[in-house]
């Protein structure tokens, strides 16, 4: 399988994670590429740095203002004489006014925060388009040879909706990565989200829409994060109904069960007739994770690649989370490697 990365990740170097009710290393560190990467290369694997496809696609699925504040935001707030990473600690909540964009940076971050984890600091943008350069490359190779492929995309991208970022992600990879397709020609196109976490920012961006099918599984938002999407009874709204589909799951659910909900989902995709699979593939499924509280084994995730090669789809698969970063290399190449195992590779 062909997989994707740019070294141009490695620009976002934050220091900060607010966790809990203190300040912590970062758990989505670059080391967790190096060890993908190094993964890879025992795998065999081949790894190509991807193009650079500019700014267009991004505003395909995102709008003009959130870009141009995450461009701008640290040398403006370096302007200001500000050294350290900027943490939002103010958003226009449910009593106030969300229709105006305060012209204060700190008014502007909570703007355009979904949450406070997330520090900004210099390089992130950088490395925000260099994942989505990684997964749009990741795309092109499948559209241009219909093998599979893999995007190491950082950081990862199905938490960012269409003007916020938060949980790690700035630009949403996959939602990127699905427009182009359809851009290129498909009729229609599955994004399946395995990370732990559910996929806001991908199911807000698809909601009224009929052309992309979203389903994601992840650790039941009423006691995991972000809390406020991904119930079961979201399943799209207007065109888009019946093109959303939510399985929320408790924590320690078993992974036959998790199984179960896959198998449901990749009905799903059958009966839409998507032409094309985008993987957001989180592996803090992992149990031995240090933030989510699914148990997935290492032969599990092999189990899982082997069960998405028999959709039959093209398949692109885009790194999202994963943050034991001792496994996290195991775990991702043990996809990659049943899926290639059960004929996905020519699917
Ligand atoms: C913040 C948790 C962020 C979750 C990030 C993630 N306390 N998303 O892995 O998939
Ligand atoms: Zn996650």
């Amino acid at each position: 399988m062909m997989t994707f990365f740019s070294e141009q990740s490695f620009r976002r170097q934050a220091a900060t994670e607010l966790h809990g009710s203190t300040l912590v290393a970062p758990f989505e560190t670059p080391r967790r590429m190096e060890i993908v990467l190094e993964a890879l290369a025992r795998a065999g694997l081949e790894v190509r740095a991807p193009g650079d496809y500019g700014l267009e696609p991004v505003k395909a699925v995102h709008d003009a203002g959130y870009i141009e504040f995450l461009a701008n935001f640290w040398p403006a707030w370096q302007a200001e004489g500000r050294t350290g990473e900027a943490i939002p600690s103010i958003w226009p909540a449910r009593t106030l006014r969300s229709d105006r964009i305060p012209r204060s940076l700190g008014g502007k971050l909570g703007y355009y925060a979904l949450a406070a984890e997330t520090s900004l600091c210099e390089g992130t943008f950088e490395a925000a388009l260099a994942s989505k350069d990684t997964a749009l490359a990741a795309l092109d190779h499948v559209l241009e040879t219909n093998e599979p492929s893999f995007g190491l995309c950082r950081p990862p991208g199905h938490h960012a909706a269409t003007d916020q970022f938060g949980g790690y992600c700035f630009f949403n990879n996959a939602a990127i990565a699905a427009q182009r397709a359809l851009d290129r020609g498909k009729k229609r196109v599955a994004v399946l989200d395995v990370d732990f976490h559910h996929g806001n920012g991908t199911q807000q961006i698809f909601y009224r829409r009929s052309d992309v099918f979203f389903a994601s599984l992840h650790g039941d938002p009423d006691v995991t994060f972000p809390y406020y999407l991904g119930y079961a009874d979201e399943i799209g709204e207007g065109e888009g109904e019946g093109f959303t589909a939510n399985y929320p799951m408790p924590p320690k659910t078993p992974v036959s069960v998790w199984m179960q909900a896959l198998e449901k989902a990749l009905v799903e995709i059958a009966r839409t007739e998507c032409e094309l699979l985008i993987v957001s593939l989180g592996v803090d499924i992992f149990e031995h994770d240090p933030i989510s509280t699914f148990t997935f084994t290492r032969d599990d995730f092999t189990a899982l690649g082997e069960r998405l090669a028999k959709a039959g789809l093209p398949t692109v698969f885009l790194m999202e989370g994963g943050y034991a970063v001792d496994d996290i290399g195991v775990n991702v190449v043990s996809v990659l490697q049943g899926f290639e195992a059960r004929g996905g590779a020519n699917a």
